[in-house]
């Protein structure tokens, strides 16, 4: 057994399901064994909860609900900052569960694990305010203002590529609001999940935080997700993954009149103008289209080049993924691990033929590697592929190192270009010319959740509102206002007078 998942408390067999402190007994019928992409070893086997379990962890929240909202916000706080704390003691081993059971590499573990610090440190400082806002009223001796009520239950259901940072993102965030976390991890990266839950252990007790407050329930999609979508007690459901399955979300909490945040596919693009500062451009390049193996839903996926530089940038893109290096994400040197299936290999090949057969070419990589370190299967050597945006293939976001290089002659051609597709999560521009800067930023520029200048699409800081339009699914999550969709938002009218005027000047005189 490798070290960090000893140190993470992570045995043979596991339970998949938590109130907190408590693990559920589960049964070994829905045992599952999880292997690493890395070098296909067994991680650790993993016991999934069904109906029952879920029912008990709904329960359990349902109670824990009626005492964490009673507590003041800054006392909740105080125990996301012991979150914090573990988190960063523990950084470099969840970091590394991270990247050996979902494959990114250990840089990209680590900045994983940094991003859930980063979001408990912005909650406890939001734990301290929570603020709404006073309003005049039009009648007299009357204080209108509107405040913030915790919400409820947040189902929170979380993708491979991203396995812990993103639920703590909405559960860090939901818990200063005084809502209670159901937390349905990938079925592709659970001990990661599991892992972060043993973590809060130590807290949770300390602090005799009630149990449901943080739960963790893995299993199948039909035993949890799809109970969690239909469950009337869960008032928000924060997911993220396909369109696809966004739309299935959608669609059931439409049905209830619960509150979505979805943050599914991007297909996100950078404009690279014949103003760009290329030293700047090239290694955000390719971070952006490599990193985590092209599977972060703001991968770089196109890059639309100015005719007057695009032989030059091929030529240079070549030369830098020639120097690559590919193989275990644990070895520091390693800049690109595996992808997190041999489905994913699968789909990657398709789609590199279906390139072809509509017109594009492969010009560099794309081929699946095998030999020494290699021998999963699960490692590929990332494409770079010349296509026309309205290609099939390159409107759809396909979760694998590949980027399409396209040509434009003028800002407005490629700002139509970038955002020529259904997606709309993560737009950037090179480029050291003001006029297309501000062009690109204008109402006339990119429609995406996010638009950078002179940064690559993916890396965000917790700080912004994440998350992006249309087929994105329109949810912000992480920073700047996204509390308050964890809360209930109630207009208060107080009349501190000897009469009862009513609004609009209606009379009622009895
Ligand atoms: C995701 O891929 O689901 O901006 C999240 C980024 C990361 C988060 C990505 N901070 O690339």
């Amino acid at each position: 057994m490798q070290d960090f998942l000893k140190t993470l408390g992570l045995e043979a067999e596991n339970s998949g399901v938590s109130t907190g402190l408590n693990w559920l007994p589960v049964d070994k019928t829905r045992q599952t064994a999880i292997h690493s992409p890395v070098d296909g070893s067994l991680i650790g086997k993993l016991n999934k909860g069904g109906a029952a379990e879920y029912d008990q962890v709904l329960a359990t929240a349902e109670k824990a609900f009626q005492t964490w909202r009673l507590i003041p916000a800054p006392k909740r706080g105080e125990i996301v900052r012991q979150i914090g704390n573990v988190l960063r003691e523990n950084k470099r081993p969840l970091g590394q569960l991270v990247s050996y059971e979902m494959g990114k590499s250990l840089q990209e573990g680590m900045g994983e694990v940094q991003e859930m610090i980063d979001i408990c440190d912005f909650a406890v400082g939001l734990s301290r305010q929570l603020y709404g806002l006073t309003i005049a009223s039009e009648r007299p001796n009357h204080r209108m203002m509107e405040t913030w009520q915790p919400l409820g239950i947040v189902g929170v259901i979380t993708s491979f590529n991203f396995p812990v940072a993103v639920w703590a993102w909405n559960a860090m965030l939901a818990a200063v609001c005084g809502d209670v976390v159901i937390w349905k991890p990938s079925h592709k990266t659970p001990l990661s999940a599991v892992a972060t839950q043993k973590l809060l252990a130590g807290v949770l007790k300390e602090n005799q935080v009630p149990e449901g407050v943080f739960s963790l329930i893995t299993g199948d999609t039909r035993d949890i997700s799809e109970r969690l979508t239909l469950d009337h007690r869960v008032p928000l459901i924060s997911a993220t993954g396909s369109t696809r399955m966004g739309k299935l979300v959608g669609r059931a909490c439409a049905d209830r009149f619960a509150r979505t945040i979805l943050e599914l596919g991007g297909n996100n693009a950078i404009i690279l103008s014949q103003e760009a500062d290329l030293k700047l451009a090239l290694p955000a390049i390719v971070f952006g289209a490599v990193g985590t193996a092209g599977q972060r839903c703001t991968t770089t996926r196109r890059l639309i080049v100015h005719d007057s530089i695009y032989d030059s940038v091929r030529e240079k893109l070549v030369t830098a993924y020639s120097s690559l290096k590919i193989g275990n994400p644990l070895d520091e040197k390693n800049h690109v691990g595996p992808l997190i299936d041999l489905d994913a290999v699968k789909t990657m090949q398709a789609a590199l033929v279906s390139l072809k057969n509509q017109g594009g070419k492969v010009i560099f990589g794309g081929d699946v590697l095998s030999g020494p370190g290699y021998e999963t299967g699960t490692y590929v050597r990332p494409a770079i592929c010349e296509a026309e945006n309205s290609y099939p293939i390159v409107q759809e976001e396909t979760f694998a190192p590949i980027l399409y290089l396209i040509r434009y002659k003028s800002i407005e051609e490629a700002i139509a270009l970038q955002n020529g597709v259904q997606q709309g999560l993560s737009s950037a521009i090179f480029t050291n010319n003001m006029r297309e800067m501000e062009k690109f930023l204008s109402p006339a520029g990119s429609d995406c959740g996010i638009a950078n200048v002179n940064i690559g699409t993916s890396g965000a800081e917790i700080g912004g509102a994440f998350g992006g339009e249309k087929e994105t699914g329109g949810g912000r999550e992480s920073g700047s206002d996204s509390w308050k969709i964890y809360m209930r938002r109630q207009t208060v009218t107080v009349n501190y007078g000897t009469t009862i005027p009513l609004a609009q000047g209606i009379k009622f005189d009895l």
